[in-house]
C-alpha cells in the first residue's frame, strides 16, 4: 500500500554496495528562489556523482515516495506553487490523500531509511527557535535524529536558531553531534561559533564507523554531522546578527507561526543581504554533499 519508488540507478546502487546519498526537497520548494534553487540540486547530485556515488533527491509525488528524481521532476518542483512541506506529521497524510509534498530535514530521514540509505545531506537542520520558552517551536528533525538511523551531514544550525537550546535538545535526546575537523560547533554561514561541539571526528571512516556502532549496539536513531562552510564563502556572524534580528522581529510582528516560520525567515534574510545568504547557502550544501558522499563510500566499505 505504501509505494516507494527507487529510482533505476539507486536500484543497481543498492544491488551493488555503492554509496548513496539521500537529499531534501524542502529547500528546493521553500528554502531558495527559482530559478537558483533548481540550479542548485542539479549541482549538488552532479557534485555527488563526481564524488563517486548515487544522489537520491527525496519528495512525495502523486502520493508516492521518490527516492531519487528525474531531471523532470527536479525542475517541476522547483517551479511548484503548491508542494506542502511535509514532515514526519504530515508525510503520510499527503502519502494517503496521493498529494504532492517535499520532504523536510524529518521527513528525508524516514524516506531514506525506507530506502535503505545511510547517509544524507542537506544545508541545515531545523532546530529550536529563539523565543522557543514562549513558542514552543521545535523543529521535528531533532526528534527524528533521535529516532532514524540515517548520518544526516549539516553546516550546523542556522543562527535564526537558538543554537544553546538546540545543543542541549539534541542531548536530551542522545543524538551524537559531531563537528567535522575542528571543535567549534559550526553555525551554518560561519564557519565558528562560540559553542564547542559536543563531538570532534576529523575522517569519514570514523564517523561511518561511529553510525555501524550506533546500529551494532541497537541504539535508535542517527548523528548529525556539522561541517563548516568553506571559510572562503563564510559570512561574518556579526554581519548577520542584525540583519536575522530584523527578519525575526518582522515574522513576530506578522504573526508567523509553525511551518511558515523557517521559510519566511530564509525569504527575507535573501532579501536583506541582496542574495549574499545564498550564494554561501549553496557553497555550504555542495561542501556537505561531498562529505556525505566520503562518508557513504566509508560505510559500503565497512559493510562490505
Ligand atoms: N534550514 C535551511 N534551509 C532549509 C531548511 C532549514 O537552511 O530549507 C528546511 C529543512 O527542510 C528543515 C526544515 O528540515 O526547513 C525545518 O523546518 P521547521 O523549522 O519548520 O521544522
Ligand atoms: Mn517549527
Amino acid at each position: 500500500m505504501m509505494t516507494l519508488t527507487r529510482s533505476p540507478e539507486v536500484i543497481e546502487a543498492l544491488k551493488n554496495g555503492t554509496p548513496v546519498v539521500a537529499l531534501e526537497s524542502t529547500i528546493i520548494t521553500h528554502g531558495m528562489p527559482y530559478p537558483q534553487n533548481l540550479e542548485v540540486a542539479r549541482q549538488v547530485e552532479a557534485d555527488i556523482r563526481a564524488a563517486g556515488a548515487t544522489p537520491a533527491t527525496i519528495a512525495v509525488i502523486n502520493g508516492t515516495l521518490h527516492a531519487g528524481l528525474t531531471d523532470q521532476q527536479l525542475e517541476d518542483l522547483a517551479q511548484a506553487k503548491n508542494v506542502a512541506k511535509v514532515s514526519r506529521a504530515d508525510m503520510p497524510v499527503i502519502m494517503a490523500k496521493g498529494g504532492m509534498g517535499a520532504t523536510t530535514v524529518a521527513a528525508t530521514m524516514i524516506a531514506a531509511n525506507l530506502a535503505d540509505i545511510d547517509v544524507f545531506a542537506t544545508g541545515g537542520i531545523g532546530g529550536v527557535h529563539k523565543g522557543a520558552e514562549t513558542s514552543f517551536d521545535i523543529s521535528a528533525d531533532l526528534l527524528e535524529l533521535a529516532a532514524t538511523p540515517v548520518t544526516v551531514v549539516a553546516a550546523g544550525a542556522k543562527a535564526i536558531l537558538d543554537i544553546p537550546k538546540t545543543l542541549e535538545v539534541l542531548e536530551t535526546h542522545g543524538v551524537p553531534v559531531i563537528a567535522y575537523g575542528q571543535d567549534s560547533f559550526p553555525a551554518f554561514w560561519s564557519a565558528t561559533s562560540d559553542l564547542t561541539a559536543p563531538l570532534r571526528m576529523d575522517t569519514a571512516a570514523e564517523m561511518a564507523r561511529a553510525a555501524l556502532m550506533r546500529q551494532a549496539m541497537n541504539l535508535p536513531g542517527g548523528q548529525l554531522i556539522a561541517n563548516p562552510i568553506p571559510a572562503e564563502s563564510e559570512i561574518a556572524a556579526d554581519v548577520l546578527a542584525p540583519v536575522i534580528a530584523l527578519a525575526t522581529a518582522e515574522a513576530d510582528a506578522q504573526g508567523v507561526t509553525g511551518k511558515g516560520v523557517t521559510p519566511f525567515l530564509l525569504q527575507r534574510i535573501f532579501e536583506l543581504t541582496e542574495g549574499k545568504s545564498l550564494v554561501a547557502n549553496i557553497a555550504l550544501v555542495r561542501n556537505n554533499a561531498r562529505l556525505a558522499a566520503e562518508i557513504a563510500k566509508e560505510m559500503c566499505i565497512l559493510r562490505a
